[in-house]
């Protein structure tokens, strides 16, 4: 069993996208165990994007994702990590596959409303940035056996 970050970004938020958002998820079959709105620190944001700092665009990647409230989430389930990435869609709108969150709702590359882990390293490390181990709640979900 597989835990992931997943973390709507502020564009996301404010165009009132959570819920269509969370819903894919929920429908997919992944349980939800941790979600918070929040406003994400510059030190956060930092730790958040370390393996981008140097490049170009280091600066407006720290300063969007500052610049409004974002939706926290950890969501868990068998493969989870590569499941969420496949329905986010790649990075690029133009370039993601129909159906994905990207393709169906975003325009820009910077714009792309949803943040996912790319790994169980990164997972590990960006649920710890954002939750407190006590906010991560362990139940049964009833359904699992069916998916
Ligand atoms: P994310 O981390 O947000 O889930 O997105 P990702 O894995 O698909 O993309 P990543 O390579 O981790 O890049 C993080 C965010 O930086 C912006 N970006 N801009 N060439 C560019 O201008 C460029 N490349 C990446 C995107 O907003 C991307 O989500
Ligand atoms: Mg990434």
């Amino acid at each position: 069993m597989e835990q992931t970050f997943l973390m709507v970004k502020p564009d996301g938020v404010q165009r009132g996208l959570v819920g269509e958002i969370v819903r894919r998820f929920e429908r997919k079959g992944l349980k939800l165990v941790a979600a918070k709105l929040l406003q994400v620190s510059r030190e956060q944001a930092e730790k958040h994007y370390e393996e981008h700092y140097g490049k170009d665009f280091y600066d407006r990647l720290i300063q969007f994702i500052t610049s409004g409230p974002v939706f926290a989430m950890v969501w868990e389930g068998d493969r989870a990590i590569a499941l969420t990435r496949a329905m986010i869609g790649k990075t690029d709108a133009l370039e993601a596959a129909p159906g994905t969150i990207r393709s169906d709702f975003a325009v820009h590359t910077n714009l792309n409303l949803i943040h996912g882990s790319d790994s169980p390293e990164s997972a590990a490390r960006e649920i710890a940035n954002y939750f407190a181990q006590d906010e991560i709640v362990s139940y049964e979900k009833t359904v699992q056996p069916w998916i």
